[in-house]
């Protein structure tokens, strides 16, 4: 397996960066995760986009433009002969020296790895998500706003740990003042009154590429769709509840803190939402 690391393919077991590197230093960096659908790569544009809009957050100037990114992602791709894939690209301060100080960072790192992806068991699209409410709250925006997708997933590992402490594999980040944010790798939406929502992301989420997705569907189909501050006891008492998220693209959730959700099975909206979404990664992205 090929890895691209600053311009060139070099051997996975040989791709390494500096123990100076101010991404692993500082977790001074931005990334990606995006998903290749049979020589299909799902939302590039948008995925490069965001990239390119987490590093102008962060002030790190990137080193190569939009297109050259995109070359680079495909000839990854056509070494590995990867046809379904899993893509992390990742963009770094760079190496500096034992402090903080960026100016000291004179070239980016990137690197792209590109991988069979690893996906969830059937059973939870087909009997639903289980789901917890973790107590470490999302990071305020004014402090790492959760709409730069930087190196510094240290509050999600956190509130993933919770979830794991409690036998499930996502957990719901709630805002300091008790809205519910996102999960630790995913958006989140409720259905009620066949009306779809979910949070504005300036309460503090990622702009999730399948979150989009997801609404311009419900757009397409004929659901009603806002965007609405939400508590656990909008989850609670909603009609239905899914995740979504490049890995998990959409997943309905049954159980939350124990309590069922749904009346435990996967409800309609999200159904049909899911049918239209792989319809929809058969056409939209970027083949090569
Ligand atoms: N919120 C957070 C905090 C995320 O990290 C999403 C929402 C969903 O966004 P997208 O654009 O994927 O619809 C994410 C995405 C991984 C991995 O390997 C994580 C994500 C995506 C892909 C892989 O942990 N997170």
């Amino acid at each position: 397996m090929k890895v691209y690391l600053n311009g060139k393919l070099v051997e996975a077991k040989k791709a390494a960066v500096s123990v100076f590197d101010h991404g692993l230093l500082y977790g001074d960096g931005v990334f990606e995760g995006i998903r290749c659908y049979n020589r299909l790569i799902f939302r590039l544009k948008e995925h490069i986009d965001r990239l390119f809009n987490s590093a102008d957050a962060i002030k790190l100037e990137m080193p190569m433009s939009k297109t050259e990114l995109i070359e680079a992602i495909v000839w990854t791709l056509k070494a590995n002969r990867l046809n379904d894939a899993y893509i992390r690209l990742v963009v770094t301060r760079g190496i500096g020296d034992l402090g903080l100080d960026p100016r000291k960072c004179k070239s980016p790192t990137v690197f792209i790895i590109t991988d069979k992806i690893a996906l969830y068991p059937g059973e939870f699209y087909r009997e639903g998500l289980e789901i917890v409410t973790a107590e470490t709250r999302r990071n305020l925006p004014q402090a790492l706003n959760p709409k730069i997708k930087s190196l510094n997933y240290l509050n999600n590992i956190l509130a993933k740990i919770e979830a794991i402490k409690y036998g499930v594999e996502e957990a719901i980040m709630l805002t300091y003042n008790d809205y519910v944010a996102e999960c630790t790798g995913d958006n989140i939406f409720i259905v009620n009154g066949g009306e779809l929502m979910t949070p504005p992301v300036d309460v503090g989420a990622l702009e999730g590429i399948t979150r989009d997705a997801v609404i311009s569907l419900a757009n397409k189909i004929g659901i009603p769709f806002r965007e609405k501050m939400l508590r656990m006891e909008d989850l609670y008492e909603a009609g239905e509840v899914f995740l979504t998220g490049t890995a998990a693209e959409i997943i309905p959730v049954t159980k939350i803190n124990k309590r069922r959700i749904s009346g435990g099975r996967p409800g309609e909206v999200a159904l049909k939402l899911m049918r239209e979404f792989k319809k929809l990664t058969k056409v939209d992205g970027v083949r090569y």
